[in-house]
């Protein structure tokens, strides 16, 4: 023994340890549309470190890294037995994702994950890797788990080891714990960001959709598709319809993609989505809402001009910079809604926020009006209002 093992094991646990006993505080006093809260809930950090380090001083004396993490963020998210479940995308150093489950008592603080990583079970052609689950606790029983999954493409030239194929896996199950592998979603392209709607429409399963030309290009793709699928066992969109189009000179211009499954409200049902668009320091990707018809999911009804979050201060900086991500938020029988985001494809973090304010904001913005000239006019009208009230 060399001391280093006992010295290093002490201070690490005891890192460990401070990190997930830290209070989260929400920031304020915010815009008043959400709050947003202090400190990530999950990063590469909080995972166990008897995933990442071999505990055993004869084999490993200088208690090192074993299996190093290099991100966790994208997480879809449920309400479990009273507590807030992330099924986080966590990236090792190797650059494979995979899915590991943490959970809260109260949602904003405290995150643990579970002993183990989801074992996904895999189809008879294997994902090369897997992120972005969005979890549906579908009205048929089943808690779904759609996600991307990536394999080389094989049509890619001799030499060309980035070309990629996206399509959307999907498993089930009915304790988090043992899930049951489904075909892969079949479409007429390739598709990322698919998510399942809880409720039968038409007596059919309902998708949110992407569809894309290419791995990274939406290309043709005109925004968040819709389309229904008979038979959970062999999933094909036959027909998709663009219900969230893309504009020009919008925080979605260049593509967009459904968040998590739309929660439902007496006013309709509430959709996160995100937004992309390039500059010159690459894609910006921020979130929006919109809002669609209670009865029909695929028609649009409200939409807000531009984003409601974007990235700011350390959120901005990570591994892909300049990308705020959400595939999961958890609305409480109370109506507070926890909005689980990532920054920067690096770590995630959660707002708070009510379906009463979500609502309020998606039906009393203006929705865009495409022209400076309509941004201005929407200010003088809310300077005109102003005149007639005094506070
Ligand atoms: O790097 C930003 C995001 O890029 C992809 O999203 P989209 O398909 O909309 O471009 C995904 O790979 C996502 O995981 C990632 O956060």
């Amino acid at each position: 023994m060399n001391g280093v093992f006992e010295k290093r094991f002490s201070d690490v646990n005891k890192e460990y340890d401070d990190l997930l006993a830290l209070q989260n505080d929400p920031v304020l006093p915010g815009n008043g549309v959400f709050e947003r809260y202090k400190n990530p809930v999950l990063t590469a950090d909080h995972v166990p470190l008897e995933w990442r380090y071999d505990f055993n001083p004869e084999s490993n004396p200088y208690f090192m890294e074993r299996f190093g993490i290099n991100g966790v963020f994208n997480a879809g998210a449920m309400k479990w037995n009273g507590k807030y479940l992330l099924v986080a995308r966590v990236e090792g150093n190797d650059r494979k994702s995979f899915f590991a489950i943490a959970e809260s008592d109260n949602g904003v603080d405290n995150f643990r994950f579970w002993e183990s990583p989801i074992s996904l079970p895999e189809t008879d052609d294997p994902d090369t890797n897997v992120y972005d689950m969005r979890l549906t606790a579908h009205e048929d029983g089943w808690i779904y788990g759609v996600f991307c999954s990536e394999r080389k493409d094989p049509d890619a030239p001799v030499g060309d080891l980035s070309s990629a194929v996206a399509s959307a896996g999907m498993a089930r199950t009915k304790d988090l714990v043992n899930w049951e592998r489904l075909p892969d979603l079949i479409s007429k392209s390739q598709q990322r960001n698919v998510v399942l709607h809880p409720e039968f429409v038409e007596g059919k399963y309902a998708f949110y959709t992407r569809p894309q030309d290419g791995f990274i290009d939406t290309g043709k793709g005109g925004g968040i598709g819709w389309g229904l699928v008979e038979d959970i066992r062999q999933p094909e969109v036959k027909e998709e319809k663009i219900i969230n189009h893309r504009y020009y000179h919008t925080i979605k211009e260049t593509k967009n993609g459904e968040g998590p499954h739309p929660i439902k409200t007496p006013k309709g049902w509430l959709h996160l989505a995100h937004g992309v668009r390039g500059t010159a320091a690459g894609l910006r990707y921020v979130l929006y809402v919109y809002l669609t018809d209670l009865q029909q999911p695929d028609k649009l009804i409200a939409e807000p001009a531009g984003h409601l979050m974007a990235p700011v201060g350390q959120e901005r900086v990570g591994d892909v910079s300049n990308v705020l991500f959400s595939n999961g938020w958890i609305a409480d029988e109370d109506g507070t809604v926890f909005l689980y985001y990532a920054s920067s494809d690096t770590r995630v973090h959660v707002a708070v926020t009510s379906i009463d304010r979500l609502l309020d904001y998606c039906l009393n913005t203006t929705p865009d009006g495409y022209r400076s000239a309509t941004s201005v006019q929407n200010i003088l009208n809310i300077i005109s209002e102003n005149k007639k009230v005094t506070v």
